[in-house]
């Protein structure tokens, strides 16, 4: 993770159309894949805040492709936010423009540099299952939905592919395949138990591409990182937290909805921080799952379609295998793309996605069966 100097912040700062003079910028470690700071500016009395990002061009290889995905989806999400009578300034990401009129500004040494304005909230890395989980869990999946259905009219051709394979779950199983025959890091036989399971649970990673490539499960425009803390929540007196607006649209592009609902599930039903080393903390909570579904088909009723609601209930199965597919192999290639902050760090992340998957094929009926209830 690359340190960056405050001073060299500020210069940034002052490429683009900010309000006031930069105070101060202080890194903010949230989020496994971009460098982001929180920019405080004062003009006169008045104080502002803003995100700064240096987008991560290891992942993302045309930050100007993705920039343009960036501009065309907050643009519609603002038009359907003002049309149903919400405040477009917290409900949808605004990015602040550069003074030279572009969407982002390109540094000295070629990396991309974005800026938005602040929304006040809080994000949310996991919840319990109780009253107040429950709650957080129904708002997140609503969140998701309407963020669906806004973006239904878009065309999808004008949509760039921003990492390739990103959800194709058959080609992340080959890809840890060669890390586990490369072995670069000789860190295999530390993990002899994890490449077993992966083995023995390969069988996941079709179920979702095969229907994709038979033409059954619709290609849409898709979040494709629906963790729940890419959504900003508002904090209200005595009430549980309210989602106010989606966050982190770096893979936005074209996709299957069961990966985004599946990926709500895991990182929502999981009681769980994604890295817990204590794997008896990890489990899988139904009735945080029964929220996710009745807030999910809230919004996207007219949207899912049979095939789809007919997978929603093993989506999340599979996505978690593949997101600990890629810790594993992250952690095999010698901790190269997620942003780690211990040792061992991604094969703890990679541990409780294996004990997650556990716990979901054991609920496999139950799950089934809250589906078809909200069906
Ligand atoms: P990453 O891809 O690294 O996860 P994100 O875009 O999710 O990057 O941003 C990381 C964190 O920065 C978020 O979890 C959130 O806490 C904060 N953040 C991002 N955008 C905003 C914003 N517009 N307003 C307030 N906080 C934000
Ligand atoms: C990354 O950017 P962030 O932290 O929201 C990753 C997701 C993984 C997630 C696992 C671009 O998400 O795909 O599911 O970590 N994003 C990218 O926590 O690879
Ligand atoms: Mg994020």
């Amino acid at each position: 993770m690359e340190k960056i100097d405050s001073g060299k912040l500020f210069k940034i700062a002052e490429k683009f159309s900010i309000n006031g003079r930069v105070e101060n910028a202080v890194r903010h470690k949230v989020g496994h894949i971009n460098d982001t700071y929180i920019v405080k500016t004062t003009s006169g009395i008045l104080q502002h805040k803003y995100i700064f990002q240096k987008i991560n061009k290891k992942v993302f290889p045309n930050p100007v492709a993705l920039m343009d995905n960036i501009r065309m989806v907050t643009g519609k999400i603002r038009e359907r936010v003002v049309e149903r009578g919400g405040d477009p300034s917290s409900e949808v990401l605004n990015l602040v423009n550069c003074k030279d009129g572009n969407h982002f500004h390109m540094d000295d040494s070629g990396e991309c540099w974005r800026c938005y304005q602040f929304i006040e909230g809080i994000t949310i890395n996991f919840v319990q299952a109780n009253k107040r989980g429950i709650e957080i869990a129904h708002g997140a999946a609503i969140a998701f939905g309407r963020f669906q259905d806004d973006l239904k009219e878009i065309d999808i051709s004008g949509i760039h592919v921003t990492i390739d394979d990103f959800h194709n779950t058959p080609v992340r199983f080959e890809r840890f395949l060669i890390a586990v025959e490369r072995d670069s890091h000789k860190r295999s036989e530390r993990v002899k138990d994890e490449i077993e399971t992966c083995l023995k649970t390969k069988g996941l990673k079709g179920v979702i591409t095969e229907k994709i490539d038979s033409g059954e499960i619709p290609i849409r425009v898709t979040h494709n990182d629906t963790k729940i803390n890419n959504i900003i929540f508002e904090e209200i007196n005595g009430a549980s937290p309210s989602a106010l607006c989606v966050i982190d649209l770096d893979t936005v592009m074209p996709g299957a909805i069961l990966y985004d609902f599946g990926d709500l599930v895991r990182t929502t039903t999981a009681t769980s921080a994604e890295d817990e080393r204590d794997l008896s903390k990890v489990s899988f909570d139904l009735g945080l799952f029964e929220a996710l579904v009745r807030g999910y088909i809230k919004n996207g009723r007219e949207l899912i379609t049979v095939d789809e609601m007919q997978l929603l209930s093993i989506s999340g199965r599979v996505i978690t295998f593949e997101t600990g597919l890629r810790f594993l192999t992250d952690y095999l290639e010698g901790d190269r793309y997620f942003q780690t902050e211990r040792e061992d760090h991604n094969l703890d992340r990679a541990r409780t996605q294996f004990k997650l998957v556990q716990c979901m094929e054991d609920l496999e009926d139950e799950m089934m069966s809250i589906v078809k209830k909200h069906w």
